[in-house]
């Protein structure tokens, strides 16, 4: 059994890596919810739904996130009547589908956990998909100038093209861990850290009284693969993100960040010069190539993090 733990859509392509490599139902994934808003009476879940819909073959390609073959016919007529107002962050009709049945079904009692594992059942996913919690927590970013916002208004609203002074993951104390996630980590014969952005997505999931504990236990059985390549996120502000709150953003940086909980940090061959000072942070350090550019470089890269973590 493999456990990783995910945020949206670079965690997404790295769980589908490693579905082509071992069989998906022997892989569960846990999965940040910090990034979860309410929006028109809807709880939207974006890294949960992104994970469900790559394994279940149903994401947009394009984008990573939402559905293929998507319209959005309620979306242009919600801009028609708010004049744009309400329609900063774009619901396709599909996707509307899953976000109607997951509130549905949080109104009726069921919790995220549980309804997760219905809508990943309707995809054919055959992974445990495993919210990080059932209990609220909501990733806040502070903007320089000091107005706090919730994470899509800073990640869409603004393009994430604000610069960030602070992040908090609000009601975190109090969140319980997900039905499931820390039996998975427990008993996980390696504990796979996907390239999602360390602060945003991967740092909440940690964040969880006792997921970053039983984490940290396991240490020598769980490996990361860097976000950072060369200095630079492939996708999305991490490389930014990452600098702005203090760390360096590089291998090194990410070793640092993650030393405490992870043994092992697979770096891309371009990085291959940061070896010594990535393991001078007290982290083993494997050198492959990790670009997820196609199938055969993605199951490559999961060869490479299944060897790295299960051989420990
Ligand atoms: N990302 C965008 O950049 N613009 C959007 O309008 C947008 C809508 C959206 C709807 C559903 C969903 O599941 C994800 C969506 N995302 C959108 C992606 C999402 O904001 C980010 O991928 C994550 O929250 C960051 O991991």
């Amino acid at each position: 059994m493999i456990a990783a733990v995910a945020g949206g859509v670079g965690g997404a392509r790295m769980l589908r890596a490693l579905c082509s490599v071992v069989d998906p139902a022997e892989l569960t994934a846990v999965v940040n919810t910090g990034d979860d808003v309410v929006l028109h009476g809807l709880h939207v879940s974006p890294d949960v739904d992104t994970v469900v819909y790559t394994l279940g073959g149903a994401a947009n390609p394009d984008t990573g996130w939402g559905r293929v073959g998507e319209t959005w016919e309620a979306m242009a007529e919600l801009r028609a009547l708010s004049g744009g107002r309400l329609s900063w962050f774009n619901l396709g009709d599909r996707d509307l589908g899953t976000h109607l049945y997951r509130t549905a079904r949080l109104a009726e009692g069921a919790g995220l956990g549980q309804v997760t594992a219905e809508i990943a059942a309707r995809f054919g996913v055959a992974t445990r998909v495993l919210p990080m919690s059932d209990d609220p927590v909501e990733t806040r970013v502070t903007l320089a100038g000091g107005e706090e916002v919730g994470f899509q208004e800073y990640f869409v609203g603004r393009g994430h093209q604000v610069q960030v002074s602070a992040v908090r993951f609000a009601g975190v104390e109090s969140a319980r861990a997900g039905p499931g996630v820390l039996e998975a980590l427990s008993e996980a014969d390696a504990i796979v850290i996907c390239p999602s952005n360390p602060v945003v997505s991967v740092a909440p999931v940690l964040a969880v009284p006792g997921v970053g504990e039983v984490v940290a236990r396991r240490r020598e059985r769980v490996v990361a693969v860097s976000p950072i390549i060369a200095g630079r996120a492939l996708k999305g502000p991490a490389d930014r993100l990452l600098a702005e709150l203090g760390h360096e953003p590089s291998v090194v940086g990410i070793a640092r960040l993650w030393s405490p909980w992870a043994a092992t940090l697979v770096v891309d061959v371009a990085d291959a010069g940061s070896a010594p000072a990535v393991e001078a942070a007290g982290v083993r350090c494997v050198v492959a190539p990790t670009v997820m550019s196609g199938p055969e470089e993605s199951a490559g890269l999961a060869r490479t993090v299944l060897r790295s973590g299960v051989a420990a």
